[in-house]
């Protein structure tokens, strides 16, 4: 008798049917492919997977997938995906999303997300810019961007997300470029595989309202030195270097946030009684 015939999957069993809107040339379609590239390459099922988002081009990225999605509210991804992580520890929990999403309306969540170092893994897709909302200045903006809503740039100086994702706890930091799509499918697999809060920033290209990022793929290229486990180091190269260093920037061994901690001891009856005035 035969053996019975096993097909591995492929990225296109976890794309869905639905069609990206996002313009021609946008970077995130290169996420899309490498996502799904990283959850076959895993051998995930999709079941087992839940793709949680803000708002923002970006963060449309659970309609395109076709595994459990939650398109949430803006800047909220990681509290959705801390909840799910820690009520289903069973399931793969990534949450996508901006630069505008996560740092500026998310900055709160991002910072305590890595800092809890619950078992998940955070994309961003880095255009620079809020693409949905048609062109303003995120923080991850150049101060000197010109641009008929911020005329001269903003002045301000960008935030690092990598060496923020460092000193809050994240257990994992990568960096990667849309336009590699197997490199980054890598970065993310290795980021799913990790365990602890993953963060994995992707240098996306949004050519309809920053259209000189297309000179991206002559700048990214890969990091000459390799993955550290020291985060102060890994700290020290990512604010010294030009922002287009790809890989894996940093490995720790923190233990993942345990939800059997923090549970309590005593019964809600003992608590009533300790509390009766
Ligand atoms: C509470 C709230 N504030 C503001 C908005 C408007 N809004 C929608 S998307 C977005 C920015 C998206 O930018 P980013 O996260 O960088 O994603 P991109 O579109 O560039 O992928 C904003 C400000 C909103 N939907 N909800
Ligand atoms: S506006 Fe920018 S980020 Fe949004 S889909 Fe178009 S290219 Fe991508």
């Amino acid at each position: 008798m035969n053996a019975p015939v096993t097909t591995l999957p492929s990225a296109k069993d976890f794309k869905s049917d639905t069609k990206p809107v996002w313009c021609p040339g946008c970077g995130d379609h290169g996420v899309l492919t490498s996502l799904a590239r990283a959850l076959a390459d895993l051998t995930c099922r999709r079941e087992e997977v839940a793709i949680v988002s803000g708002i923002g081009c970006s963060s449309r990225m659970p309609a395109y997938t076709n595994c459990y999605g939650f398109h949430g509210v803006h800047g909220r991804a990681l509290a959705v995906a801390t909840g799910l992580k820690v009520s289903r520890p069973d399931l793969t929990v990534i949450a996508t999303g901006g630069d505008g999403d996560g740092y500026s309306i998310g900055g709160n969540h991002f910072l305590h997300a890595c800092r809890r170092n619950v078992d998940l893994t955070y994309i961003v897709m880095d255009n620079h810019v809020y693409g949905m909302t048609k062109g303003q200045s995120s923080p991850t903006t150049e101060p000197d961007w010109d641009n008929a809503l911020t005329p001269g740039g903003t002045g301000l100086r960008p935030f690092q997300p990598l060496v923020i994702a460092l000193a809050s706890g994240a257990n994992f930091v990568g960096r990667a470029f849309s336009g590699d799509v197997i490199g980054t499918a890598h970065i993310i697999a290795e980021a799913v595989k990790s365990p602890g809060f993953s963060f994995v920033e992707i240098l996306s290209p949004c050519i309809t309202f920053r259209p000189e990022q297309r000179d991206w793929k002559e700048l990214a290229r890969p990091s000459p030195v390799p993955v550290t486990n020291d985060a102060a180091r890994a700290a020290r190269r990512i604010m010294t270097d030009d922002g287009f260093n790809i890989g894996i920037l940093y490995a720790g061994n923190r233990k993942p946030y345990q939800p059997e901690i923090g549970r309590a001891q005593r019964s809600l009856q003992d608590l009533a009684r300790e509390f009766a005035l």
